[in-house]
């Protein structure tokens, strides 16, 4: 069935608050929701400066919220399940890099390791999240993204959002990712970069979405993806950030913000984990583009227990 077509339920149009990859040229589309969901108040896990950096980049750092221990914790448990390999793993979850065998990402870090489900349910992450969407919160996805030294492949520019909503159904831009540094984030060696305020413009993108598209893209994208003159736009409005930092820093950014990282050329590995919080209450729904969504490993539509925080320290070694 065609894009167009599944989204005519009983020959009505559904609803779709942000149309992508349905028209033959690309648009910019003014962001319908909140950055900021919830109110700060002085109780809010983030002071009002952050709440406010927040809002108008479209991403914060936060730094040193975990101890040496603790980013030791989380850096083995990322070695660990990089050489945990297909037998030990779901083997759908381990994707490798286009042309090598190298471990490029593992998808749904939060159920396959303890560590990382601890991560994913720490209060000085989920309370923000909790805070910034301002609902229950539960994992949309998670992952571990490898760039080894020297042949470590680029991630190109993207919205989270317009993939997610395309292709997984998420309805409204009611989502974060927190992605926390596991190796030195240089200059270097291929740091996330992200566009400051392209969070408020919805790039919308060309070219149907083939079936099963998640098996190619997420070693490569081929859809989905902006355009240079958006690109351009966005870049010359607000800059590029590429924030640096030890392992153990946070960078938080919100769903629609435009991201990527090039390649890694130096002898320093590049890995961070990701998790991405959605609002309860924006749960996915049929996708907007193909008539199949992806499978839960890369967008939880079954899995959708609120998270709750736990505070104190991470464990300080994990089977
Ligand atoms: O398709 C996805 O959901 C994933 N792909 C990219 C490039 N970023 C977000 C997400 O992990
Ligand atoms: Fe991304």
């Amino acid at each position: 069935m065609s894009q167009v077509a599944a989204n005519r339920i009983a020959g009505k149009p559904r609803e779709d608050a942000y149309p992508s990859r349905q028209a033959t040229e690309a648009q910019v589309l003014p962001r319908l929701d909140d950055v900021v969901h919830g109110s700060w108040t002085p109780d809010a896990p983030l002071s009002k400066e952050d709440t406010q950096s927040f809002e108008q980049d479209g991403f914060l750092v936060l730094r040193d919220i975990f101890d040496a221990g603790e980013v030791e914790t989380l850096c083995s448990a990322a070695a660990r399940l990089r050489g945990a390999g297909q037998s030990a793993l779901e083997p759908e979850t381990l994707i490798s890099e286009p042309g090598s065998g190298h471990v490029r990402s593992v998808f749904r870090i939060h159920e396959q390791d303890r560590t990382f489900a601890r991560l994913a349910a720490d209060a000085r992450l989920a309370e923000v999240a909790r805070f910034l969407l301002n609902d229950d919160i539960y994992i949309h996805q998670s992952r571990m993204n490898y760039k080894p030294g020297f042949r470590g492949k680029e991630f190109y520019w993207h919205s989270d959002f317009e993939t997610w909503h395309v292709e997984d159904g998420m309805p409204r831009m009611r989502a974060l990712s927190m992605t926390v540094l596991l190796t030195e984030n240089t200059p270097h060696n291929g740091p996330l970069m992200l566009l400051p305020g392209s969070h408020r413009h919805y790039v919308t993108c060309i070219g149907e979405t083939p079936d099963n598209h998640y098996r190619s893209s997420l070693k490569q994208q081929e859809y989905g993806v902006p355009d240079d003159e958006s690109l351009a736009w966005l870049a010359a409005e607000g800059g590029i950030a590429a924030p640096t930092g030890p392992a153990g820093t946070v960078i938080i950014f919100d769903c629609n913000t435009m991201h990527g990282s090039a390649s890694n050329i130096t002898p320093l590995p590049r890995s961070n984990a990701f998790i991405v919080y959605n609002a309860v209450s924006n749960r996915l729904e049929a996708p907007f583009g193909p008539a199949t969504p992806r499978p839960e490993f890369i967008a939880s539509r079954m899995h959708v227990a609120p998270v709750q925080p736990v505070t104190g320290p991470l464990m300080r070694s994990a089977a």
